[in-house]
């Protein structure tokens, strides 16, 4: 059975690590771009997503919000694609490294780069303890593998490994020699470079017509 695959992005947005996920999978889909501020804020997608904010993913009647989340349910939605381990270690692995990306990782990365410290003794309270933590953390998890749930390529890293991209390239994660080779692993993935030119043709796209 086929049902529509709708993705809400913005090219300039974590919508990008869903469109890898996307070409990974390598089912259709259809791209609804939305502008920040404008149409991501209009009652039309709030019903899609009440935050307003991208990505979001519709297939058929079901809708995922939450990059990670849309990972996950790619996978699972696709399973042909062979992105998720179906058990044992390599499954728990899946679990543990991406939702260890998207809480302790994520918020330290962004109150990292708007500033927010967390104090010694605040850190017991903070999920991701400090940054220092969660970065020896992020090291210990790439290091362990090829990948990050085992021997093969799944769902997580498309979201870790994201992460770790954006933070090489705009300075919010340490360039340390573990985070280099698990990039450098995954940087020549077609679905990757498919990902990124539909994104930078898009972008340019886009800031060519709103100036
Ligand atoms: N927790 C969400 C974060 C989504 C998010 O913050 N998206 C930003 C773009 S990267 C956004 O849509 N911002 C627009 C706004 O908040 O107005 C996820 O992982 O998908």
């Amino acid at each position: 059975m086929s049902e529509d695959l709708v993705f809400y992005t913005n090219p300039m947005s974590r919508g990008r690590i869903v469109r890898w996920m996307l070409e990974e999978v390598g089912a259709p889909y259809r791209t609804e771009l939305l502008e920040y501020g404008t149409t991501m804020k209009a009652g039309d997608y709030r019903a899609i997503n009440p935050m307003g904010k991208v990505p979001a993913i519709r297939h058929g009647d079901a809708v995922v919000t939450e990059a990670a989340a849309i990972c996950c349910y790619l996978a699972d939605a696709f399973p042909e694609a062979g992105l998720a381990p179906e058990r044992g270690r390599d499954r728990a692995d899946y679990y543990r490294w991406l939702f260890f990306g998207a809480g302790p990782l994520e918020a330290a990365i962004t109150n990292r780069a708007i500033g927010v410290s967390v104090a010694e003794d605040q850190s017991r309270m903070v999920g991701y303890g400090s940054y220092e933590q969660t970065m020896a953390t992020l090291d210990y998890a790439v290091s362990r593998h090829p990948y990050i749930a085992g021997d093969r390529f799944t769902a997580a890293d498309v979201y870790v490994g994201a992460a770790i991209g954006f933070g090489l390239r705009f300075g919010s994660i340490e360039r340390r020699p573990a985070f280099v080779a698990y990039h450098d692993r995954l940087a020549a993935r077609p679905a990757l470079l498919r990902a990124q030119q539909i994104d930078d043709d898009l972008m340019r796209e886009m800031q060519e017509r709103g100036g």
